[in-house]
């Protein structure tokens, strides 16, 4: 699919501040496939769908989850969860999406998982750290992202674990499968 025809679809779906995030993941995201190698068409995608679930209403979200196949314990964690896999369902069964790279790199945009392609990891960590985004410590990762993809990632999760922690929050499984295996393997 072109830019400008996603850029449309996804348009509607969004608020604009939302929309102006969509746009700054799908650069950065760019900027990293050309960096670490990925296929540049399929950030470019993945990217611009990657929220495109967010502002779906909860009711509608949680019956998707519940009758799509989808792990159901993601009900008895945090709604935000919601939209990444939801996301992927609707992106293929509206938007016509069927490539699978790029709708587990939406699938997986939160959380993360075991494993994690390099278009995974590249969406996720260009979500994190996209212009717009001004946390404490958006800037360090920005500079790794520039250096090393895996430590940017790791530090980016266990950020987002950590802030996640502090507002007594509950932390995903799969939240941590992502965490241990990008350390075991920076370990390696
Ligand atoms: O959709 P975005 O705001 O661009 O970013 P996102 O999809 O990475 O994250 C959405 C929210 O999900 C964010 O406020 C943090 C939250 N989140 C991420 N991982 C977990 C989580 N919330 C819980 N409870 N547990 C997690 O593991
Ligand atoms: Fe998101
Ligand atoms: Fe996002």
């Amino acid at each position: 699919m072109e830019r400008e025809k996603a850029l449309d679809l996804v348009k509607v779906q969004l608020t604009e501040h939302r929309y102006q995030h969509t746009l700054g993941v799908m650069e950065t995201a760019i900027t990293l496939a050309e960096k670490y190698g990925a296929d540049v068409k399929k950030a470019e995608i993945a990217a611009i769908f990657h929220d495109y679930a967010k502002f779906r209403p909860k009711g509608e979200m949680k019956e998707i989850i519940a009758s799509k196949g989808m792990p159901q314990d993601l009900l008895i964690f945090n709604s935000e969860l919601w939209h990444a896999p939801v996301g992927a369902y609707l992106v293929e069964t509206e938007a016509g999406i069927s490539d699978r790279e790029v709708l587990d790199a939406i699938r997986y945009h939160t959380s993360g998982r075991s494993n994690m392609t390099l278009l995974e990891k590249i969406i996720y960590l260009a979500d994190y750290i996209e212009p717009g985004r001004h946390f404490p410590g958006v800037e360090e990762v920005r500079e790794m992202a520039k250096e090393n993809l895996d430590k940017a990632l790791v530090k980016a999760v266990q950020n987002t674990i950590l802030f996640l922690m502090k507002k007594n929050q509950m932390i995903y499984p799969e939240t941590f499968y992502t965490y241990n295996d990008l350390i075991q393997k920076l370990e390696d």
